[in-house]
């Protein structure tokens, strides 16, 4: 292409650019290079006044139901389909990729997953509620953790002196929490269900054992606990593994005198619990305790116990 052809091209692109920055140029003033432009663009190492994300967010819900299809031949009803559902449907692609907007989204969701599975659980949040740490056999952080499920089945052997010392034994329910897969669920469930299950305990006058918090922990650390405690029921409170965009669910694992050899088999779950499309930790916490005194009567649990129910 000529010079001066080439020269019109990039001057109209940077007007385009500057139009859809609202970047107000001067009319005298002749429009920058597009490598000045991006140099305005992408600040200094370290000058971090200068930063700024000039993008929506595209995790906003009206974001989230924007069509990526180009002329649909229902609008609306695609829209409304969109709504309804937290699948990626209506999302369109350029060739064979996602569209930019699509692309964007799934990042975003995809660093809440990240950061859910990466993150520790507060511990101002324990302190308040009364909640004395241990630790599993990972020793190795998160990517221990990730990697050897089997060492986040069982306590270390501090966790297991330390339960001893503080913890009573035999109670008719004892109550753990473990970080599991999401320390955002922890944190967002465990101020409204744990006074739940505490006060429902009371009022049921179940003698209730000394709660702990459980790091780099497994559903299956239950039985550990149960060879260690042994309660009659166990509850153990869990982050669940994070979905796209979602770690706000939490778990409430149960079982009926756990001990070494049991599987999942032997447990309960209640599963989906956060506010607004979950099971409402509140109510959650009332499930959990009528759930409790059932394993209570019928002295099982599991797949048992739902035979005998059957
Ligand atoms: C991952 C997962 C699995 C994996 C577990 C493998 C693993 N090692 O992680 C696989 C694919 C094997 C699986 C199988 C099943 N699962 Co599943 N699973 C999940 C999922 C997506 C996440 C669980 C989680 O985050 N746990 C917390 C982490 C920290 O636990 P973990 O120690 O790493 O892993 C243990 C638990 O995940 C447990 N587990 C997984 N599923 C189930 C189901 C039941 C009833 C129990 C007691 C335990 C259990 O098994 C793992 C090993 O102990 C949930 C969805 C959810 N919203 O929770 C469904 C979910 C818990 N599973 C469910 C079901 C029904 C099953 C199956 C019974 C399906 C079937 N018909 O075969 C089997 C049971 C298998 C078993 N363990 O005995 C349901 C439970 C519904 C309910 N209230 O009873 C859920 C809620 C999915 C759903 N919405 O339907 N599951």
């Amino acid at each position: 292409m000529e010079k001066d052809r080439l020269e019109a091209v990039i001057q109209a692109v940077v007007r385009e650019l500057q139009a859809a920055a609202a970047v107000a140029a001067p009319a005298a003033v002749a429009a920058p290079s597009p490598a000045a432009v991006a140099r305005k663009q992408r600040p200094a190492p370290g000058a971090e006044d200068d930063l700024r994300i000039d993008l929506a967010d595209p995790t906003l819900p009206a974001a989230r139901s924007r069509s990526g299809i180009p002329h649909p031949v229902d609008a609306e009803g695609l829209v409304a389909l969109m709504e309804c559902t937290s699948s990626r449907i209506g999302v369109g692609r350029a060739g064979p990729c996602l569209r930019t907007g699509a692309l964007h989204l799934f990042l975003s969701d995809l660093a809440v997953t990240k950061d859910a599975l990466a993150r520790d659980v507060d511990p101002q949040l324990l302190a308040e509620l009364g909640l004395f740490p241990v630790r599993t056999r990972v020793e190795g952080g998160k990517e221990e953790y990730l990697i050897r499920p089997d060492l986040g089945r069982q306590l270390s052997q501090e966790a297991r002196t330390l339960i001893s010392e503080r913890c009573s034994k035999g109670p008719d329910v004892q109550i753990c929490v473990g970080d599991g897969l999401s320390a955002q669920a922890v944190e967002t469930n465990l101020r409204k269900i744990l006074p739940v299950l505490q006060a429902g305990c009371t009022t049921a006058g179940l003698k209730m054992g000394t709660p702990f918090f459980i790091q780099y922990c497994r559903v299956g650390v239950m039985n550990d606990i149960g060879d260690l405690l042994q309660p009659k029921v166990l509850i153990l409170l869990i982050g669940e593994r994070p979905g796209l965009g979602r770690a706000d669910s939490m778990s409430a694992y149960m079982a009926y005198r756990p001990k070494a050899g049991d599987t999942d088999a032997e447990r309960d779950v209640i599963c989906n619990i956060f506010d607004g499309g979950g099971v409402n930790p509140l109510e959650a916490g009332a499930y959990a305790l009528r759930l409790a005194q059932k394993m209570l009567a019928k002295q099982t649990s599991g797949v048992k116990l739902k035979l005998m129910e059957a």
